[in-house]
């Protein structure tokens, strides 16, 4: 029991009705997730950034970077330019480094771009017609396939579609080489790395409009027709041209009813104050409304930081010092210090789901395909919150361990990082692994202290 609660139960005095409303409402408050990423787990989600591999040097950005963030996206080391600079011959130094950061971090990476019109080697701006097609293929093919394991998510086609009212495929070189380039690539990439999870990634699509209603149009046939796509993106660059939509939410909602995750990918807001605190708000609370908005990205870390510096769209300034947009953000993801404002979930009571009395819980739901599988672990803590947990979970003879993201392993028994080793009771984080074999039935147990 920390300070925060040992003060609310002494002011709760004899009453056992005021001692259940204290209890409730401390157990809200003091545990309350300090950092963007664990008050996003809290919630099954994740919080990422954009990286840039040339400031993981510069100690103030990795500090805010590791503290804050559990997921990454390279901003420009995975495009095509970066990595294939001549004709088969690629090149992954920089976005390497981004994901051994990642790793050595718990954090995981969203792969960003294997397709796209812009950022193409001059090479590949010399090619059309079936050339560029088999380029654009053994591109995503040699990319994704690099990558195996390593990505959480790949944005395997961005920003296809044309902006302006004609709601159609925005002409350019990939386009040309056919209507069925971006279900080619989507096909390739799953070859390559069938544990990613496969996004289609656009702007302005953030509300209900011709192009988004076009992007809505292609999923629906991907899915009715078996094409592999498993999330859509949605960069949500605003500013006062473009501000957030008013059906930004059910916008995200009815990509979601088609059975795929939506996440919320490059999200910048340019402004200052209250006002940029609360359209961060609204943007949060519209992720966190949909069960399958799975996390957002905000698009850099510091305003010095953003492609848009001078809007100031971002959550720390050019000092690494927390903005109002920053304190609203993490208040409505549910973190921040203690409060006195109610418990966003209610005070335990006969009528609540129960929570597990002692230490955690842990399930474990597996992914499996020829040859591989995933594993996410859901730790959720009982009636007494925990500040750290240890699960064991023995894993199959024969199998090898590719990579786990948000904890820490030794053989069979998995820790937690420093971001969610805190958690409120009746609260859960998750965890996750990929390995090559089999993972047969995963019996996980959980300790708490
Ligand atoms: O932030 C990226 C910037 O550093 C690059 O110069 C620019 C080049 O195209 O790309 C920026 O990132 C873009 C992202 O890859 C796709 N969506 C739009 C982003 C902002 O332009």
């Amino acid at each position: 029991m920390d300070r925060n609660r040992k003060r609310a139960l002494g002011a709760a005095g004899a009453g056992a009705l005021a001692v259940v409303v204290a209890v409730g409402i401390a157990s809200a408050a003091d545990a309350a997730a300090s950092t963007l990423h664990a008050a996003a787990a809290e919630k099954g989600r994740y919080f990422g950034t954009a990286v840039a591999a040339y400031k993981l040097s510069d100690s103030v950005y990795s500090t805010i970077l590791d503290r804050e963030f559990g997921m990454v996206t390279p901003e420009n080391e995975m495009k095509w330019d970066a990595t294939e600079p001549s004709q088969g011959s690629f090149s992954y130094g920089s976005a390497d480094q981004i994901v051994a950061h990642a790793q050595a971090h718990g954090q995981r990476v969203r792969g960003h771009a294997l397709a796209w019109h812009q950022q193409q080697p001059g090479w590949a701006q010399n090619l059309s017609g079936t050339a560029l097609r088999n380029a654009m293929v053994n591109h995503v093919t040699q990319v994704a396939t690099h990558y195996k394991g390593k990505i959480y998510a790949w944005d395997v086609v961005n920003e296809a579609f044309a902006d302006g009212g004609g709601g159609g495929r925005r002409d350019s070189s990939l386009q040309r080489t056919g209507n069925d380039w971006i279900e080619v690539a989507f096909r390739a990439a799953r070859a390559a790395d069938p544990a990613a999870k496969l996004c289609y990634n656009d702007y302005n699509t953030d509300g209900q409009n011709a192009k988004s209603n076009a992007v809505y149009a292609m999923v629906s046939d991907f899915k009715a027709r078996g094409v592999p796509i498993d999330c859509v993106g949605f960069q949500s660059h605003f500013n006062s041209a473009s501000p957030v939509p008013s059906d930004y939410q059910a916008n995200l909602q009815r990509f979601a009813d088609l059975g795929l995750d939506v996440q919320i990918t490059e999200l910048d807001i340019e402004g200052s104050g209250s006002a940029q605190a609360d359209n961060y708000r609204r943007v949060t609370e519209a992720c966190l409304a949909v069960s399958r908005c799975t996390g957002m990205t905000v698009w850099g870390i510091r305003d010095s930081d953003s492609w848009r510096a001078s809007g100031t769209p971002l959550l720390f300034d050019g000092n690494g010092n927390k903005k109002a947009a920053y304190t609203s953000t993490l208040t409505a993801l549910g973190g921040g210090g203690p409060t006195s404002s109610p418990p966003s979930s209610p005070p335990v009571s006969s009528s609540s789901p129960p929570v597990p009395s002692g230490g955690c819980t842990a399930t474990a739901s597996v992914n499996q395909w020829q040859g591989g599988f995933v594993v996410a672990v859901r730790v959720t803590a009982g009636s007494g919150g925990t500040n750290a947990w240890t699960v064991t979970m023995p894993l199959p003879s024969g199998i090898t361990v590719t990579n786990s993201w948000s904890v820490t392993r030794n053989g069979n028994t998995f820790t937690n990082v420093s971001y969610n080793g805190h958690i409120n009771p009746g609260q859960y984080t998750e965890f996750g692994l990929q390995a090559t074999g089999t993972a047969g039935t995963l019996t996980p147990t959980c300790a708490a202290s």
